[in-house]
């Protein structure tokens, strides 16, 4: 009776979706940062157990502040998230519900399983207060199941993926045992730096940043393992954002990279040589071609 089934993960910008993603996967697929608006492209997380594999999608924090068309493009990534899963996730912050929350509430299908994921229940300072903010959920949704739990710790994950495993329909594995993704590698290289600069350039960064990565090949080691070789350009919208991601005599650049370079060496089990450039192109995330050319469709 082995079951298998896509599982969206939705919910306003920084509630810890990416995280929670991660977790039930093992391992870092999805990046995360404090700054809202990390994710920005649907991403797939495979987890396989003895009796099930699910599917989690990923998708980018839905918000109503910015309208760009990079925006319209993450939105139309959640639309589709949601459609013809097994079930979704709702998540929020404990102790937090607000109009963003709310406007993600409008988005719920109806004739789906929806649970109700109260996230960060490890950052509540009074656990008392996590039962009336159940209370005051639970009459919101028909949800399926109402879940604490802590991504960052990992605390109830089980009693949640139990949850799911019930809402999933008996059916036949999708993905390999040993597939943790769906994404290139060559994508997830691109994600690891984008991380970096988020995490390095904090809220000084605006939204129109981006990375492309120009070269990535792997050349014969002398010593065992693979060794890669890689390029990538991380594309601004002003010189001013190019400066700043520079740094004084190439510091901060060189911070970021040697920060992703950790990371992908992990992802790829490889020794890598990471070389980056920075790029400025005005007005990008705007223009239909330049945001269908950096990967957003
Ligand atoms: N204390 C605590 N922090 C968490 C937890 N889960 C996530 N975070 C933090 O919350 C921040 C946002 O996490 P993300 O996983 O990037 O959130 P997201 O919902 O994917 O955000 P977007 O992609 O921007 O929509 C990060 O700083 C995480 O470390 C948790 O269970 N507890
Ligand atoms: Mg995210």
């Amino acid at each position: 009776m082995f079951r298998t089934g896509m599982v969206a993960i939705i919910g306003r910008p920084n509630v810890g979706k990416s995280t929670l993603l991660n977790r039930f996967v093992g391992q870092k697929i999805s990046i995360t940062s404090r700054k809202a608006q990390t994710t920005r492209h649907r991403i797939l997380g495979i987890a396989t157990t003895a009796t099930a594999q699910f599917v989690f999608v990923d998708t980018p924090g839905f918000q109503t502040r910015h309208k760009s068309l990079l925006h319209k493009s993450m939105h139309r990534a959640i639309r589709d998230a949601v459609a013809g899963v097994s079930c979704v996730l709702f998540v929020v912050e404990a102790g937090r519900f607000g109009p963003e929350d709310q406007a993600v509430l409008q988005l719920l299908p109806g004739d789906t399983p929806v649970i109700l994921v109260i996230n960060k229940s490890d950052a509540l300072d009074d656990k008392r207060s996590l039962l009336p903010f159940l209370q005051a959920r639970a009459g919101e949704h028909a949800w399926a199941a109402l879940v604490p739990v802590s991504a960052k710790t990992g605390s109830q994950i089980d009693d949640l993926t139990g949850e799911i495993e019930k809402l999933l329909p008996v059916a036949p594995a999708l993905f390999d045992a040993n597939d943790l993704t769906d994404r290139s590698e060559r994508f997830l290289v691109s994600e690891m730096i984008r991380e970096k600069v988020f995490r390095q350039l904090g809220d000084e960064l605006p939204y129109g940043m981006t990375v492309v990565i120009d070269r990535f090949v792997e050349e014969p080691s002398l010593a065992d393992g693979r060794f890669c070789r890689i390029a990538a350009t991380i594309i601004v919208e002003r010189s001013g954002h190019k400066a700043m991601l520079i740094g004084a005599n190439g510091g901060k650049l060189k911070l970021i990279g040697s920060e992703a370079r950790v990371d992908i060496e992990r992802l790829l089990q490889a020794r890598c040589h990471l070389e980056l450039w920075v790029k400025v192109k005005s007005g990008w995330a705007d223009s239909a071609a330049l945001v269908k050319s950096f990967g957003y469709d």
